[in-house]
């Protein structure tokens, strides 16, 4: 608990500068997409707390947040990079604040209007996760990459439109309910040359988490380089 303390003392002094972090771009097939350009980003980069929300889907409430009248188009079965910065207006140098420890995620859910669908409820499938590994957190990797949040596309999908939910949780004030920050942001794309041949089991978002799951509520400071940390929400969907 000693331990603890002077931890959580020292990340409180160091957030401030360059906490919070904001989806802003995404590069796919090659192309890096304008800031905001078929993104649902917010005027506001802080993070929503409560799991239960439907703010929790696609961010909104506290951070006031626009859909796009664009659509990215991604080929099924490439790697696309989610791109991550401090602000909408932040550098590569300029992510999240490094104290910002947690796993990242990525979601799919086919809608019939990638610009007007809500984003919350049901349909949404994993597509990627990163939780701890050998001591290095996932947001770590997205922080040294420069905001490059990599996230493969299943090719074994149907083609048409989906919002991709790329998603970060910083878990450093994660031992006290409600204070793990979650980041999100969903990009309106047109998926093309999926081959069909899977469908995945989908889940409703709010409803992925709880707020006493074990990677939402976590005291991330007694925790090893070999310690095991248990990614929330359901398993990624594989073809
Ligand atoms: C999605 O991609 C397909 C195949 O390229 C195209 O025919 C369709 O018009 C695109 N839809 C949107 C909304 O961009
Ligand atoms: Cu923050």
């Amino acid at each position: 608990m000693k331990y603890f303390s002077a931890a959580a003392a020292a990340v409180v002094g160091a957030s401030v500068a360059s906490a919070h972090t904001i989806f802003v771009q995404l590069e796919s097939d090659g192309v890096t997409t304008p800031v905001s350009y078929g993104i649902r980003d917010p005027s506001y980069d802080g993070p929503i707390n409560d799991v239960t929300s439907n703010y929790l889907a696609c961010n909104g409430g506290p951070n006031p947040t626009t859909a796009s009248s664009d659509i990215i188009d991604v080929t099924a079965g490439t790697t696309v990079n989610a791109i991550w910065r401090h602000t909408l207006t932040s550098g590569s140098d300029d992510v999240m604040d490094p104290s910002h420890l947690g796993p990242t995620m990525a979601y799919l859910k086919k809608v019939s209007d990638a610009r007007t669908d809500v984003g919350y409820g049901a349909g949404w499938f994993k597509v990627q996760e990163d939780g701890y590994n050998n001591g290095v957190w996932g947001t770590t990797t997205v922080i040294n990459n420069g905001g490059l949040h990599a996230i493969t596309i299943p090719d074994c999908l149907e083609d048409g439109e989906y919002l991709l939910r790329a998603e970060m949780i910083a878990l450093h004030a994660a031992s006290s309910s409600l204070g793990a920050q979650l980041y999100m942001e969903c990009a309106q794309i047109n998926i093309s040359g999926g081959k069909a041949t899977k469908t995945p089991s989908t889940y409703s978002i709010p409803g992925i988490y709880a707020q006493n799951d074990p990677g939402i509520l976590i005291n991330i400071y007694s925790m090893t380089s070999s310690s095991t940390y248990t990614i929330p929400g359901p398993d990624p969907f594989t073809c």
